[in-house]
């Protein structure tokens, strides 16, 4: 019911003004040649990847290197086996490229505003320990990022020649910062990939209705969801920024179906959120364990990794709770074709607050609604996750035993990378709405497990999980952080002619 009553406002302000649109479904041919190749694929066979901070020094300068760097990019129609290039801009670096304040008025607020505004902090809970002017990067007491290249490579020295030659055409541009580097963790015995605290990741992701890959209905979204210029789970085109035709003179960008004299400027478009995510192995396989011990204070290893398995909501392995409730079960690995209503209502499997369940509820918000139109409102809250983990895994084995007794010293995370076309609507929906929402079905004091706030606007206490359970719930208590952020941007990813365009400005005068 939360998520239905917070949706209207949004839905509402959605719809208004002149991007309301009713779209035919000859619309949803995806135009893969104009679409950056990240948004329609992780690039799983390229294992190296590096994320490469920019600022602007001199927009002359950078609208040429811009129009070479667009020859370059890898669009959504090519699959790369040996290297990929990608670009993503903040709102500062669209204001230092030149685009004047009409068309920059066009984006949405919250792009605008960027992920360190007072009213980004309050919906995402960046306070504390994850306040921003404790970030390293994206923060005010950092310079600000403009530009973000995005690097892949079959391997890390294929990987550093090439980010290496891209360095050395920069011209009006200008790396701040350190590279943000990443680290593919495999299982070695299964290949799968994983993230540090020892758990299998990337299983499921939103399949994009157009592209040619099928899969359950319940995970096909709209292409609108996260591509601008389709239509979208409500059928209507996403709000989308645009250019007065007069000041598109070369005729490069298309336009708008709105038909209101305007250029789409977002068309093929994606906004892009990122957030570097430090991970405390140590102190997450340390509450396990001390939340399991005995009477007499022994530990209990499968007690702890069972009790990590509910707050996810899979096993290591990637096998779902809620088909494997008890114990692991390696063959479940990559299921994902499953729901909450039928199987699991009351949380008893997969509880109620684990991070799956609060990330992606699938058909349980509200049993009263019913599946099917559940499903319809989850539609409009998905993401498209792409990031990568950082940092060395405290053991190489990546299995649970090792990584539970390794030394945990040293700074690891993820690179939380995701698309949406809507960033209130949807990661910034996931966030507040159900990771931080300490009433999240029915809960009282908790926040997500994983990643919550544990002091939500600073005003309360939210550190418990709780597992429904007969005969009685199951409760742990002071939960403590081991996710914190140490960086983060929103970021629009332009499509290939808008690349072209902003290469093609004049300056203001
Ligand atoms: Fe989460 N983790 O290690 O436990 N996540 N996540 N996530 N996450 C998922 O199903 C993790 C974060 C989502 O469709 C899995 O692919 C960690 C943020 C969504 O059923 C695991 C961090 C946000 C899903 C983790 C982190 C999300 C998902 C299971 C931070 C959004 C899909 C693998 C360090 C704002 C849910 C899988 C579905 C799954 C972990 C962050 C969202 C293992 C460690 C910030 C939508």
């Amino acid at each position: 019911m939360v998520a239905e009553a917070l949706a209207k406002p949004l839905r509402r302000r959605m719809l208004s003004g002149r991007q309301r649109v009713r779209m035919e479904s000859t619309m949803s041919d995806l135009e893969l040649k104009d679409i950056q190749g990240l948004v329609v694929r992780g690039y799983g066979s390229l294992e190296a990847a590096c994320y490469i901070p920019l600022q602007i020094q001199d927009g002359e300068a950078a609208r040429h290197w811009l129009v070479t760097l667009a020859d370059q990019i890898t669009n959504a129609d090519t699959r790369p086996t040996h290297t990929a290039l990608n670009v993503a801009f903040t709102h500062a670096g669209l204001v230092d490229l030149g685009l004047d304040a009409e068309t920059l008025a066009s984006f949405p607020n919250e792009f605008s505003e960027g992920m360190t505004s007072e009213r980004s902090r309050l919906v995402l809970g960046d306070h504390g320990e994850n306040a921003p002017e404790k970030w390293v990067w994206g923060g005010p007491n950092t310079p600000p990022v403009q530009i973000l290249l995005i690097c892949f490579a079959v391997d890390e020295p294929t990987l550093e020649t090439f980010s290496g030659s891209l360095s050395r055409g920069f011209s009006g541009v200008a790396q701040i910062g350190e590279t943000l580097t990443t680290i593919l963790l495999r299982d070695p015995q299964t290949g799968y990939s994983k993230e540090h605290f020892g758990f299998r990741d990337a299983i499921s992701e939103p399949l994009i209705e157009g592209l040619g890959k099928s899969g359950p209905p319940a995970t096909t979204v709209k292409a609108g969801e996260f591509i601008l210029g389709y239509p979208n789970e409500y059928d209507l085109l996403t709000e989308r920024p645009t250019v007065r035709v007069e000041r598109d003179s070369q005729g490069l960008l298309p336009d708008d179906p709105s038909e209101s004299g305007v250029r789409d400027l977002g068309r093929n478009g994606s906004y892009l959120v990122f957030r570097q995510l430090h991970q405390d192995v140590g102190r997450f396989w340390q509450f396990q364990d001390d939340a399991t011990k005995d009477a007499v204070g022994n530990s209990d290893p499968e007690a702890q990794v069972r009790l990590a398995a509910k707050m996810v909501g899979r096993w290591p392995s990637g096998a779902p709770l809620v088909r494997a409730a008890d114990q692991d079960n390696p063959e479940l690995g990559q299921e994902n074709d499953f729901g909450y209503h039928d199987t699991d209502p009351l949380g008893r499997r997969c509880p109620l607050g684990a991070h799956i369940r609060r990330t992606n509820p699938r058909d349980s918000l509200d049993p009263n609604l019913g599946p099917q139109k559940t499903l319809a409102i989850n539609k409009r809250h998905r993401i498209l996750r792409r990031g990568r983990p950082y940092g060395d895994p405290v053991s190489a084995s990546m299995q649970i035993e090792d990584i539970m007794s390794a030394d945990r010293s040293g700074d690891r995370g993820l690179h939380f990378i995701c698309f949406n076309a809507n960033i209130g609507r949807q990661f910034e929906f996931v966030q507040q709405t159900w990771i931080n929402n300490p009433k999240f079905a029915g809960l009282y004091e908790d926040t997500d497990p994983l990643i919550g706030d544990r002091d939500p606007r600073g005003i309360m206490h939210a550190n418990v999980f709780t597992e429904q359970a007969m005969p009685a719930r199951r409760r742990v208590t002071d939960l403590p952080q081991y996710v914190f952020v140490r960086g983060g941007a929103y970021f629009f990813m332009p499509g290939i002619r808008t690349l072209r365009y902003l290469g093609s400005l004049k300056a203001l005068p």
